[in-house]
């Protein structure tokens, strides 16, 4: 077993390290207090080709395998989530389904415009009634001359104020259940019915957009329905896949923030006369977080190996996913432990950490979702089919 990344490996990432901390950092603090969806900063990350880091050169990408993404993803969750989750939802969410399940016409079309960062994309599959029972979706295609029409709601959708481009997942034949469901890739512009909203009050990730979006009888030529009628749900699983990983390398990111923010401030932070990280209980803190944050890596790395060598990898996926965001969700408050009352106000990156890492145990698969593909893939019994 060989752990040593590639020369390449080792440049791209410490040039995601530099980007992360030159560029992303420090304007992280001041989008979150103003709420600001800094899209310079997103032109900026297209610039250097992560969005769409997988997808091949032929189409716009930068042709990476998946552990150098992952790499990427964790120095830019590590800067910023909010501007991390547009890397995942770009790249993994929106690219990776193009990439995987479009024709040819339609990668030809959109990764191109999708890798550069000249437009955005979103993915259209959480509803105000439908969340970990993904296959019940209540937003309905019914076809019409030359295509179909959409119509429903979709909630909790990153990007999807800014997108031009949103893949709206919807049942076209309630009877089939989840091999009803269609993908259809909506082109936002002149799309009147097409009704996006920004959530406001959430917890954290204030420098993201998050959208909830009313769709009204909102068209979609038939050359832009992706894959078959009826294979949505598919491709939103195996979106979730590429999606579920980027997850938890950024917060890998979020850990060893975590980590270096609190090594720094024990070792610079004096109480009693000496350095807070010279007390064996604040030791305890650091070594636990650094344990965790390894771990967490070392199950992204297995799940990008898994990827990059095309082997199924859905539980894997599943496994790093849970462990990296539960893994985040400690040290983040751990970290705030450590930084004392200075963790509590924003002088201090951990603050941040905290308020952003919460959502990543729920969104792309809550964690009690993840042990159910887990605990399925052990026992062969799916718990969610009443017996
Ligand atoms: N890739 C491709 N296809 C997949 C897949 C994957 N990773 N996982 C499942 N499928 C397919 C199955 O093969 C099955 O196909 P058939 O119709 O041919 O039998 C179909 O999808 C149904 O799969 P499954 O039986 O696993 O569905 P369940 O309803 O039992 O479970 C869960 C689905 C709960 C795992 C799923 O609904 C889920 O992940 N929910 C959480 C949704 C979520 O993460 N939402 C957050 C979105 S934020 S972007």
């Amino acid at each position: 077993m060989d752990f040593a990344l590639s020369d390449e490996q080792d440049l791209i990432r410490s040039t995601a390290r530099q980007f992360a901390d030159e560029v992303i950092r420090p304007a992280a603090d001041e989008n979150a207090r103003k709420s600001h969806f800094d899209t310079d900063l997103v032109r900026k990350i297209a610039d250097q080709g992560y969005l769409g880091a997988i997808v091949p050169r032929e189409y716009g990408g930068a042709g990476l395998d998946y552990i150098t993404y992952g790499l990427i993803v964790e120095e830019i969750g590590r800067a910023d989530s909010a501007m991390r989750t547009v890397i995942s939802v770009q790249t993994s969410l929106v690219c990776s389904s193009i990439l995987k399940w479009g024709n040819d016409a339609q990668k030809q079309k959109y990764l191109p415009l999708l890798c550069s960062g000249e437009w955005l994309g979103c993915f259209g599959l959480t509803e105000p009634d439908t969340g970990s029972d993904a296959a019940n979706q209540r937003t309905r295609a019914t076809k019409v001359d030359g295509g179909w029409r959409i119509n429903g709601a979709k909630m909790w959708i990153s990007l999807g104020n800014h997108a031009n481009l949103a893949l709206i997942f919807a049942q076209t034949d309630p009877e089939k259940k989840h091999r009803g469901i269609g993908c259809f890739l909506v082109e936002t512009e002149g799309q009147d019915g097409f009704q996006p909203q920004e959530i406001h009050g959430k917890m954290g990730l204030h420098g993201s957009d998050t959208a909830q979006i009313g769709l009204d009888d909102v068209f979609c030529p038939d050359e832009n329905v992706m894959g078959e009628i009826g294979e949505g749900f598919k491709i939103a699983m195996s979106a979730l896949d590429s999606g579920r990983y980027s997850v938890a390398a950024g917060c890998v990111g979020i850990c060893q923030g975590c980590v270096d923010a609190s090594v720094k401030y024990s070792t610079e932070r004096k109480q009693f006369d000496r350095p807070i990280a010279s007390f064996q209980l604040v030791q305890a803190m650091l070594a636990e977080m650094k344990v965790k944050t390894d771990a967490a890596r070392m199950l992204v790395f297995r799940a990008g190996w898994l990827k990059d060598t095309g082997q199924p990898n859905t539980t894997e996926t599943s496994i790093a996913k849970y462990f990296a965001t539960e893994a985040a969700v400690w040290c983040a408050n751990e970290a705030i432990q450590v930084h004392g009352g200075s963790g509590y106000a924003d002088d201090f990156p951990v603050e941040r950490y905290f308020r952003d890492v919460r959502v990543t145990t729920l969104y792309e698969g809550t964690s009690q979702i993840q042990k159910l593909i887990i605990g399925r893939a052990l026992t062969g019994i799916n718990a969610l089919v009443p017996s």
